[in-house]
């Protein structure tokens, strides 16, 4: 890496020029390396779990960057399991990450929000079982706003050696042992925890390598940002809609890209809360618990901040009972969470 070397005095001060937005410091293979040490029980499998899926991102990631070139924008012409038309990228996100998990083979099983059932990738030793959203908020590249994917790593209950169970992915949040998204944006993001914290890895297509730029990322105690689909407004709940006025009264600033990796992200960084609440059309909240709720609430717990469900139920204490289950989600800042709580009048077990 080129340094630009400036003398004063009798003193060179080294004047990285990574201070001008180029790569900067350890890449994600050493990092992962370094702090392997904080798996106990793993003999590396996690951490080659985890270079798995970042060679997955940065494969949908070309993709997506190509996606206004190439004809594989746009709708693929069949649905998902949700019944959500799908979008061409949303498949190539599906099959780009399956593969890689498959192949990586420390993992024997997956839930994708692409795929009605439990996908046994035929890894009866795999430790791990994945929860994926292989591309949320796809919806959105044809008009070039950000997208994601959404990951939560679990170990395994049913014994090695035998093909994956239920019971391996039917776990509450508690139990992940490591979960992230990638941001596919201005820059393409990947941030994770492991339980030891959260960092943040920025993507360098020309390097084709993630490097350490964001190191025990935390979310601000305090926010004024709000992130809402205002259009559901008459359809929520009293009390949310009592909260959203007090936010507007206290001239805090709305913000809703419509993509939940993009809009979580924006908040974690600068504070703030994003709320999906109830509607009619989703009574139980839009958001999926395993795929979605799960991974960012173990996150912004890692990063000081809280997640729950306006039922009472912090997100990640939520016994799933299906694959594809919804939850409401109310994620941010510890404080405006709990402003959010003293109008749903619960004493939700906060973490701690
Ligand atoms: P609405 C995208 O479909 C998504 O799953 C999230 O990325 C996003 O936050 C939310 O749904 C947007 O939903 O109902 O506001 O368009």
């Amino acid at each position: 890496m080129l340094n630009l070397r400036y003398y004063s005095q009798n003193t060179i001060t080294i004047m990285d020029k990574s201070k001008l937005g180029l790569p900067v410091g350890t890449t994600l293979d050493r990092f992962i390396k370094r702090n392997q040490d904080d798996f106990s029980y793993a003999t590396g499998e996690l951490s080659q779990l985890l270079r798995d899926i970042a060679l997955a991102a940065k494969i949908v990631n070309r993709e997506i960057n190509k996606a206004g070139l190439l004809n594989i924008a746009g709708a693929f012409g069949s649905t998902n399991i949700q019944g959500e038309e799908q979008q061409k990228l949303d498949v190539i996100a599906d099959i780009r990450f399956i593969r890689a998990l498959k192949n990586g083979g420390e993992v024997c099983g997956i839930i994708s929000e692409e795929e009605e059932k439990i996908i046994d990738v035929g890894n009866n030793y795999g430790k791990y079982v994945v929860a994926i959203d292989p591309l949320d908020g796809s919806s959105n590249v044809d008009v070039n706003v950000s997208i994601g994917t959404i990951f939560s790593i679990y170990r395994r209950l049913s014994p090695v050696g035998a093909p994956v169970q239920n019971e391996d992915v039917m776990q509450s949040g508690n139990e992940q042992v490591a979960a992230g998204y990638v941001l596919y944006g201005a820059s393409t993001m990947l941030v994770y925890t492991t339980g030891h914290g959260v960092v943040g890895f920025t993507y360098e297509p020309s390097l084709g390598e993630f490097f350490l730029s964001h190191n025990h990322m935390k979310i601000p105690e305090n926010g004024s940002i709000y992130s809402v689909n205002e259009g559901n407004f008459n359809e929520f709940p009293e009390k949310i809609k009592e909260y959203i006025n007090t936010c507007k009264e206290k001239k805090y600033t709305a913000r809703y890209i419509g993509s939940l990796v993009a809009d979580f992200h924006r908040n974690l960084l600068k504070g703030g809360i994003y709320l999906y609440p109830p509607t009619q059309k989703n009574q139980d909240g839009k958001l999926r618990l395993l795929y979605e709720c799960n991974a960012l609430a173990f996150l912004v717990e890692q990063a000081g901040g809280v997640a729950i469900d306006g039922k009472g139920n912090r997100i990640l204490d939520i016994k799933p009972y299906e694959y594809h289950q919804r939850a409401a989600l109310y994620i941010g800042s510890k404080n405006m969470i709990k402003d959010l709580q003293k109008y749903l009048e619960l004493n939700t077990v906060m973490a701690d």
